[in-house]
């Protein structure tokens, strides 16, 4: 779908039109620059007209960002952004929702939220900045702070097990699950279409530098020399390779993926990238790839078909409309036994 760009005054949207006049007040050097940046580009090419888009946030450095944008905007409470968006795009179906959350604010205090957004499947966008921490309040663990990091709550190191994302995304029902790196813009703005353009609920997670607490954390991934060979760019129907000339490639080994160097003999075996396959086991194997033994998968790893919650429910409230001999909320007030009270 090619989308087409509303216009104000007969001219197209412009960056200008999605920035706010408030002081944006995050550290220099922040990765959240880049993602409103990208939001504000994104929301250029959108089939919706401004006053339709709407950008709810929960709680932290991250959640700041609907005062930097010039459309509607709540910022909600701490992990429950997913709850206030679920109430706005059923009253309003016709709005195009942006969740903006941190790792502590999702996965945290919101994670029981964030597990029932994606079980749902409502056609919301829900867009993680995750920089392994708790930004706003100083450095504390967060649910993907790494084992073994030291943080203000983890002074001998985190022991904590992490939750991996996209892992947790698509086993808790995700229809579509992407990630993307705070350094790579031009995929980041094209992730953002597709999440658009898909009919349910869209998790990207950004992996943010946070460059007061985490700095570098995702250095090995976004390094110009590392980079290469720690980032599987996921492209669907072509084959997963990565490395500087695409000379190693990922493969299965029974029920677990393998990395190997190709040659003549074995490139046949890779695996080709099916972002619309149901089943959901590749997919979580994919999310779970992890340095120094795999490159980390990039790009659109789930992007499956499903019917979205606000189509079912519009769906059940009109057939019931249709059916009931009830037709408005008079009809049902006066329809059993009624006293006057005087
Ligand atoms: C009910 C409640 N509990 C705790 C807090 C304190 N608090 C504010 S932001 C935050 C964590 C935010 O971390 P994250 O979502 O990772 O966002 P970041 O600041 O890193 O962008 C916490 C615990 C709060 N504001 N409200
Ligand atoms: S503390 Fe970290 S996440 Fe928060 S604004 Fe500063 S750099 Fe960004």
């Amino acid at each position: 779908m090619k989308t087409e760009t509303k216009k104000k005054n007969g001219k197209p949207l412009s960056i200008k039109d999605f920035k706010s006049d408030r002081n944006v007040k995050w550290c220099p050097g922040c990765g959240d620059y880049m993602i409103l940046s990208m939001m504000q580009k994104t929301f250029t090419q959108l089939d919706h007209p401004k006053e339709d888009i709407v950008c709810i946030s929960g709680i932290g450095c991250s959640s700041r960002l609907p005062y930097y944008l010039d459309t509607y905007g709540i910022h909600s409470l701490h992990g429950r952004a997913p709850a206030v968006s679920t109430g706005l795009k059923l009253a309003n179906p016709d709005l195009s929702v942006w969740v903006v959350t941190g790792d502590g604010d999702s996965m945290a205090i919101g994670g029981n939220h964030f597990i029932h957004a994606c079980r749902r499947n409502l056609d919301i966008n829900i867009i993680i900045f995750n920089n392994k921490i708790y930004g706003m309040t100083k450095g504390q663990s967060s649910p993907t702070t790494p084992l073994g990091m030291k943080t203000k709550t983890a002074p001998y190191g985190s022991y904590e097990p992490p939750f991996n994302i996209g892992e947790l995304a698509i086993s808790a029902g995700a229809t579509f699950f992407a990630r993307v790196p705070d350094k790579s813009p031009q995929l980041l703005g094209d992730v953002m279409m597709e999440a658009y353009k898909h009919k349910g609920t869209s998790i990207i997670e950004v992996l943010q530098n946070c460059v007061i607490f985490t700095d570098g954390i995702h250095e090995k991934l976004t390094d110009k020399e590392t980079k290469d060979e720690n980032q599987l760019e996921l492209k669907a129907g072509e084959p997963m390779v990565f490395g500087k000339d695409d000379e190693y490639g990922i493969q299965i080994d029974g029920m677990k993926l393998k990395k190997v160097r190709l040659d003549d003999d074995n490139n046949t075996n890779t695996l080709i990238h099916d972002p619309s396959e149901k089943e959901t086991q590749q997919h979580v194997a994919l999310a779970k790839l992890q340095l120094p033994d795999f490159p980390v998968a990039m790009g659109i790893i789930r992007n499956t078909e499903s019917t979205s919650f606000d189509e079912q429910l519009h769906h059940i409230i009109d057939d019931s409309q249709k059916n009931s001999k009830y037709k408005n909320l008079e009809d049902l007030f006066h329809s059993g036994n009624t006293w006057e009270v005087k």
